[in-house]
């Protein structure tokens, strides 16, 4: 809680496969999208956020409980969550805060799978539906007319309207209990939307928006020479494996295999792209009801997407790759009366991290098994700053360097900030921020997308990767195996990820020093390595877990194949 006492109310915007290069306050050369920017212009745009398994369903999750997959147990997109757990909202909900989940949940349905914690909730099972979507609520199921992300806008700002009644003595709704909350208590609701993921079914009136040939990424004809045979057999390229439900049509006939791919191409960044303007419109209605209830600076208005795309780097369309376009979030944060306007931080955060931010920002104690580090610090400014929301300040910690992120990972552990290792709000992270981070896609060769299963660790240069190819059980994973395979990319030197150098001997040295940071890592964080790596130089006695030690392997019932 600020020393005046003010809690923020949150709104926390989520996409589903937004990649940041289709947003303008990026540096989009294909699309505009002056609303979510205009979040940006009034607060801060975070340039290193990144995803750590790079999957709808497993990223939900990290965002909302604070842990890795392998913690939280969802792995994949057939893993649903234990709602149970420990979440940000449940955090929000115990210091008092009015909670709601309203959109994409995509973590299971059912009892245990439901979304818990929340005073009211109101989602589309499984991908759900552009058109004319079915929700599943409190009160059971039911069909709402119209196109997805404007009823998704619709139905929260209904609910918060709904706690004005109710403060106002009106009727309450939706609540499944009752924490005995005054009328006001701040609030936190997630709309957390469908669009942009596949099929990609715009609004007929935005189809126009982007008839006009869009610009071909420069790693389009990528030949993927140097790069592992695991990443050649995914099977997530434009020119062959979009299908007919993403395309609407059939190629037109007589084309040159290029020429289809480009026409593809140009059909597929047609419909993703009108689905974004219409996410960013719904995004300015948010604003504009935001303001005109005169809640715009007290709002902590966060917009960001599950992971990134590719859209058309390296010829792919989808995600799950550790590559760069699939592996950034967009990550923007408006809260005027504390965040200055106009800034930027460029030090690596994840998506784990940010449950303990919102839980910072709030005021909120975060414990448990959380594992994530709150940028909040970075982001706010001091107490002593704060004046009016439209103060563009001049402090802010955002844009300045920031030593803590230079820490050495091999010296770095896990200290609780007290004995019981509950971090109470307002004191220091949880651990010392590591120089880079880890990552891992566990769904390897899923009949669709055959994409490997691989672990790695991206520094701010630097970036290590190993596919160790093997589904080790886990539901809906390939049958075969395949041989291990490395990449190492220095992307100072390779910014686009052309030229994997793993085994080329002036990386010997840095190739071996990153194989011991993840190693380290993966230790801290309690994840096993597979057993086919060999343990790296100096970490022989570095305690790693077993693969046969992790819990939650289990079959469960699938949802549907995206
Ligand atoms: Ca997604």
């Amino acid at each position: 809680m600020t020393e005046t006492g003010r809690r923020p109310n949150i709104v926390f915007i989520l996409t589903d496969d937004h990649a940041a290069h289709a947003i303008g306050c990026y540096g989009s050369v294909v699309n505009r999208t002056p609303r979510i920017d205009e979040l940006a212009h009034n607060g801060c745009r975070l340039d290193n956020c990144f995803v750590t398994n790079s999957l709808c369903t497993p990223s939900r999750a990290s965002i909302l409980t604070g842990t890795y997959s392998h913690v939280n147990g969802v792995y994949s997109l057939f893993t649903p969550i234990d709602a149970s757990q420990t979440t940000f909202i449940s955090g929000l909900r115990d210091s008092g805060y009015r909670t709601a989940m309203i959109g994409k949940w995509h973590m299971g349905h059912g009892p245990g799978h439901d979304p818990e914690g929340f005073d009211y909730w109101d989602v589309v099972p499984g991908q759900g539906e552009y058109w004319n979507p079915t929700f599943i609520g409190v009160d059971g199921r039911r069909t709402v007319e119209g196109y997805a992300t404007d009823i998704i806008t619709d139905l929260a700002m209904e609910w918060v309207e709904s706690l004005d009644d109710r403060g106002r003595g009106g009727d309450e709704r939706g609540r499944d209990d009752e924490p005995g909350q005054g009328g006001n208590e701040p609030w936190c609701m997630l709309v957390w939307h469908k669009a942009p993921h596949r099929p990609w079914e715009p609004k007929p009136e935005d189809q126009a928006m982007y008839e006009d040939p869009r610009p071909l990424p420069s790693t389009f004809w990528d030949d993927y020479s140097t790069r592992s045979v695991a990443v050649r057999r995914t099977a997530m390229r434009i020119a062959d494996h979009l299908g007919l439900e993403d395309l609407k049509t059939p190629p037109p006939r007589g084309l040159s295999y290029k020429e289809e791919a480009v026409w593809k191409y140009q059909r597929y960044m047609r419909d993703y792209l009108a689905c974004v303007h219409s996410v960013d419109e719904n995004v300015g209605r948010l604003i504009d009801w935001l303001r005109a209830r005169g809640d715009f600076d007290d709002t902590m208005v966060i917009y960001s997407s599950d992971q990134g795309f590719f859209l058309g780097d390296h010829g792919w369309f989808d995600k799950r790759l550790m590559f760069e376009e699939s592996l950034r979030m967009p990550f923007v944060l408006s809260y005027p009366r504390r965040v200055a306007a106009g800034t930027t931080f460029d030090g690596i955060v994840t998506n784990v991290d940010m449950a303990q931010t919102i839980l910072d920002a709030a005021g909120a104690g975060h414990g448990g098994q959380m594992q994530g580090r709150s940028f909040w610090p970075e982001l706010a400014r001091a107490e002593a700053d704060e004046t009016s929301g439209d103060d563009t300040g001049t402090d802010n910690p955002a844009h300045t360097d920031n030593p803590a992120h230079t820490d050495n990972p091999a010296d770095t552990n896990n200290p609780a900030d007290t004995d019981d290792g509950h971090n109470p709000a307002g004191s220091e992270p949880d651990r010392n921020p590591v120089e880079g981070f880890y990552y891992r896609y566990w769904e390897n060769d899923d009949v669709i997308h055959k994409a490997p299963a691989h672990y790695g660790y991206r520094t701010d240069r630097y970036k290590l990767i190993y596919y160790y190819n093997d589904g080790l059980g886990l539901p809906f994973t390939g049958f075969f195996r395949y041989p291990p395979e490395w990449e190492l990319y220095d992307l100072e030197a390779d910014p686009r990820e052309l030229h994997n150098v793993h085994g080329h001997p002036e990386y010997a040295r840095i190739g071996d020093e990153l194989k011991a940071a993840m190693w380290r890592e993966q230790a801290r964080l309690g994840d096993a390595p597979h057993p086919s790596q060999s343990v790296p130089a100096g970490c022989e006695d570095v305690p790693v877990a077993e693969v046969g030690e992790l819990p939650r392997y289990r079959w469960l019932d699938p949802g549907p194949m995206e």
